[in-house]
């Protein structure tokens, strides 16, 4: 997984959370979405759903029972070789109908350690018509991207990613810039899948052309002894584990 991680930029893993865990977490998502906005019964179609503003969700139980599942932590730790830690603050999206996110890399958003890694989990399910993301694959470190490297990739941006900060709304914009194509590599997901990106790699989602909502959460890790980024103020590390009940 490192040598794939270290190659491409990106690996997936699929079935690496419970599917129970995950549909439970869309449960309360979905219920805490409808105590304020007036969703229909089913399928809820709507724009600026405005998701990545409630922490209150994106932190409950149900979400920090996968966000923070102990074989996130594990499979962290064995994948950055030393005791990790994850940012309390959880990027939770409900992406609505034709809504996407452009092309960026995740550095420009979060500094503090060169090695942090996000992971991307689909929360509902996400076939290529929700808008799933899509990754350039090799453009962490193949040297066709060194420039937008060496420009957009050593910036500094603001807010939450949501749509400033974003090097291209429109994803061919990057093979016209760089005079070459680009190896845009997707899937289909679903819940229970993880996707873990470079913090180098360019991404982007493909737009959400379903009738329903796409829910997903990326969470940011790296290790424990690494420089933090300052915006963060809160991280959070493995809890010990309970002693067996007697
Ligand atoms: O889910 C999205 O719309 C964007 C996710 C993303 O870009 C990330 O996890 O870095």
């Amino acid at each position: 997984m490192r040598a794939r991680l270290d190659t491409d930029g990106y690996a997936m893993i699929r079935s690496f959370l419970s599917r129970d865990d995950v549909d439970t977490a869309y449960d309360f998502i979905l219920q805490s979405l409808r105590e304020r906005l007036p969703l229909a019964p089913k399928g809820p179609i709507q724009k600026n759903i405005g998701l990545i503003n409630r922490q209150d969700v994106a932190t409950a139980e149900p979400l920090r029972r996968i966000t923070e599942h102990k074989s996130l932590y594990e499979l962290l730790e064995r994948l950055l070789g030393e005791e990790v830690i994850t940012t309390g603050f959880k990027w939770l999206r409900a992406v609505g109908i034709k809504e996407f996110t452009g092309v960026h890399m995740d550095r420009v958003f979060l500094g503090g350690s060169s090695r942090m890694l996000t992971v991307w989990i689909p929360i509902s399910k996400c076939p290529t018509w929700c808008g799933p993301i899509m990754v350039a694959r090799g453009s962490h470190k193949d040297p066709a991207y060194a420039e937008i490297q060496r420009t957009y990739g050593e910036s500094k941006v603001g807010a939450d990613g949501t749509a400033s900060g974003w090097l291209y709304d429109d994803g061919s914009a990057l093979a016209r810039d760089l005079g070459r194509e680009v190896e845009w590599k997707s899937a289909n997901f679903w819940p229970g899948d993880i996707l873990i990106l470079d913090s180098r790699v360019l991404h982007m989602t493909a737009t959400n052309v379903s009738e329903e909502m796409r829910i997903s959460c990326d969470t940011r890790w790296q290790p424990r002894s690494d420089p933090r980024d300052p915006k963060i103020t809160s991280w959070h590390a493995q809890p010990p584990d309970m002693p067996p009940a007697c």
